[in-house]
């Protein structure tokens, strides 16, 4: 039986990676089996392209090569991984996916929303998630997260982490209004809750079904 393919989405500092692991669990549980990967990256060109586009020393990438970027690595991702995985029966879960395309370049940079649903056309030929979560929290709420795991950690902010608190509020009304357009795909969760109170609204979707 086909797999089911799950997305995380948000903005930076919503907790997709702290909860990537925590579906994983919960669906391991279940006994299913899982691939947990991300984007940009996921597959080795994937990775090697993520490390271009998170580069904040190439300050003058035009907004066109980007969107081609993420895209080239998304082709890579889902002939090599994500497709194979799913046609063995695996679960496959993506921190981001295209909906961060239509968010960040397009909602944030201003990338023509029409050229991005052609690309995708192209490279996806009508494949999408069955669920995808968006991790939605004030904006300032994020940032200052990020900025205390930084200084806990030491690691350093990339190329998209620099913008100003401006540009993460159009990459969240974006994922909002695209939410409100198609709500059986997706789920909003409130990730300003504490951690426990965002997983067990996670647990509920999942043991709803996915749609
Ligand atoms: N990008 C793009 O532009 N276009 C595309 O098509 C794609 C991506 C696919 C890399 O993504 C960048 O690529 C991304 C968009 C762009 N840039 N940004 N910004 P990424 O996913 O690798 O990076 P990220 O979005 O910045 O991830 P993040 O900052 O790590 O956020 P997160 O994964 O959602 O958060 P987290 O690491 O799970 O949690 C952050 C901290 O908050 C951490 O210390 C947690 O312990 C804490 N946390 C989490 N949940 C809670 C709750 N509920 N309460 C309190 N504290 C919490």
């Amino acid at each position: 039986m086909q797999g089911q393919f799950i997305t995380l989405e948000g903005t930076e500092g919503g907790g997709k990676s702290t909860n990537l692991r925590f579906i994983e669990s919960f669906l391991v549980a279940q006994g299913i089996d899982v691939v947990i990967t991300r984007e940009p990256g996921g597959t080795d060109i994937g990775e090697a392209v993520r490390a271009i586009l998170l580069n904040k020393d190439f300050s003058e990438m035009c907004d066109d090569a980007e969107l081609l970027l993420m895209f080239a690595a998304r082709a890579q991702h889902i002939q090599e991984k994500i497709k194979p995985a799913l046609a063995a029966g695996k679960w496959v879960i993506s921190d981001r996916f295209t909906d961060a395309t239509y968010a960040y370049q397009g909602g944030a940079r201003g990338v023509d929303i029409e050229r991005i649903a052609q690309i995708e056309q192209w490279v996806q030929q009508g494949f999408q998630p069955n669920l995808t979560f968006i991790f939605d929290l004030p904006v300032k709420e994020g940032m200052a997260r990020v900025l205390s795991r930084s200084q806990q950690t030491g690691q350093t902010i990339d190329r998209f982490e620099q913008e100003k608190q401006a540009f993460f509020e159009k990459v969240r009304t974006t994922y909002l209004e695209r939410a409100k357009a198609s709500p059986k795909r997706y789920e909003v969760l409130d990730a300003s809750q504490s951690l426990a109170q965002v997983q067990q609204c996670i647990q509920a979707r999942l043991r709803r079904g996915l749609p």
